[in-house]
């Protein structure tokens, strides 16, 4: 009796395992299915976007924006200013070099006790890189603001329903109420500078701002400067770290048309790494201290980028970038890729900032226009990617 009870059982157990096998197996490959779909969606937004990509930034000159809609440089200079004398304890300006037209790099911080140098998790934030993609600083200036006002608020029912704080900004609807990220938290603004330390560069290459150009508007001197007369202006400063630069006088047949040597390219590369004030300057920032991540702000193509740029072998801590991306993904509902299948370079900010650095960084491409003239795209833009910075900054507290 008890032996035909066991063989029953042993019977249902082989049942059951083969029923679980196959199910198992069946979400595996539907899993992986699906999963192969959105890679090959994502190639598909990658392949479209390269070709106009390029072809935009060649062509590229003076891009002129509708005034009033972004701040300019004197504007934006002007109101840094306001905010750390209003938000002192919290908030400090400072310039961490001049530019060739001599205007500063102005360097926000935003952390208690602001002054002192704590032993906090640091992240890094950069905007415009190019100066002709306007929204990449006016995102930063909206997280800074957003950031110095909610500190000192008490928790608000922004959106007057009756509770508080029920939907921060995470791209979700989390009462079900149809509306996303309506009420976000003060004490989540509070928490973040409380334990980290943010630092902001909204405008990198303020000159080229200024002038609508991606490059900044330092003279060139041929390729290599040996020129006696000015033979053109400006260097793509995303292509002028010291990482892989020298590989374009080696494979140039695998990186000239996104990265050149050319001095009246629009993706010049500089006479050497570093011949640019801007770079030297955020490379003497970076040595002296700690970041563990960096987001560095750009238009167009709604894409979270991580290294590498030059090659298509995996990073390392491929499994991180993607982990860690996966999180901003969910926020922004942009595309996660590796820069390469963008199209390749040489000398940009995050292939440096990790190869030489360690530091986990991210190009996030803004939008699908280089300056879109809706304030209101602007504006949901710049909500959506105060919540990635606030995400930022948790994860880098979790690292
Ligand atoms: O080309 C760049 O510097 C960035 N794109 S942009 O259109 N804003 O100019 C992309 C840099 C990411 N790196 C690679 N794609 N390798
Ligand atoms: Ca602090
Ligand atoms: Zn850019």
């Amino acid at each position: 009796m008890l032996f035909e009870l066991y063989t029953i059982w042993g019977q249902n157990m082989k049942i059951t395992t083969v029923v679980i096998t196959f199910l198992v197996g069946g979400l595996l490959i539907s899993s992986s299915i699906s999963a192969m779909i959105a890679e090959s969606h994502k190639e598909d937004i990658l392949n479209e976007l390269r070709e106009k990509r390029l072809q935009d930034i060649e062509k590229e000159i003076s891009v002129p924006t509708p005034t009033g809609l972004y701040h300019t440089y004197q504007e934006m200079t002007d109101l840094l200013h306001d905010l750390a004398d209003n938000h002192s304890d919290i908030m400090s300006l400072t310039s961490i070099g001049t530019t060739y037209e001599e205007r500063d790099l102005w360097m926000v911080k935003l952390s208690d006790n602001v002054e002192e140098d704590e032993s906090e998790p640091e992240v890094l934030l950069m905007g415009a890189h190019h100066g002709n993609e306007k929204p990449s600083f006016e995102v930063l200036i909206y997280f800074i603001q957003h950031m110095v006002i909610n500190y000192t608020k008490e928790n608000t029912d922004d959106d007057g329903d009756g509770s508080v704080n029920e939907d921060p900004i995470d791209g979700e609807d989390n009462d079900e109420d149809g509306l996303t990220d309506e009420d976000p938290s003060e004490d989540r603004v509070r928490e973040v500078i409380n334990n980290t330390e943010i630092f902001i560069i909204p405008m990198f290459n303020p000159d080229g701002v200024e002038a609508g150009t991606r490059k900044n508007c330092a003279p060139n001197h041929g390729p290599f400067g040996f020129k006696g007369e000015i033979t053109s202006y400006g260097v793509d400063l995303n292509r002028n770290y010291g990482y892989r630069w020298f590989f374009l006088f080696i494979f140039p047949e695998l990186y000239l048309g996104s990265t050149h040597y050319n001095d009246n390219s629009n993706v010049y590369h500089g006479e050497r790494p570093f011949s640019e004030a801007e770079t030297r300057a955020i490379r003497q920032f970076v040595n002296s201290h700690q970041i563990e991540i960096c987001l560095t702000y750009h238009t167009y193509g709604e894409l979270i980028l991580y290294p590498w740029g030059y090659t298509k072998l995996p990073a390392l801590h491929k499994q991180k970038f993607v982990s860690i991306g996966e999180g901003i993904e969910k926020i922004n509902k942009y595309a996660l890729a590796q820069s390469i299948f963008l199209y390749p370079t040489l000398g940009d900010a995050c292939d440096w900032l990790y190869g030489r650095k360690g530091i986990i960084p991210y190009t996030i491409e803004l939008g699908t226009s280089h300056a879109p003239g809706d304030p209101e795209v602007i504006r949901e833009m710049s909500i959506t990617h105060v919540g990635v910075n606030l995400y930022i900054c948790e994860t880098a507290e979790s690292l």
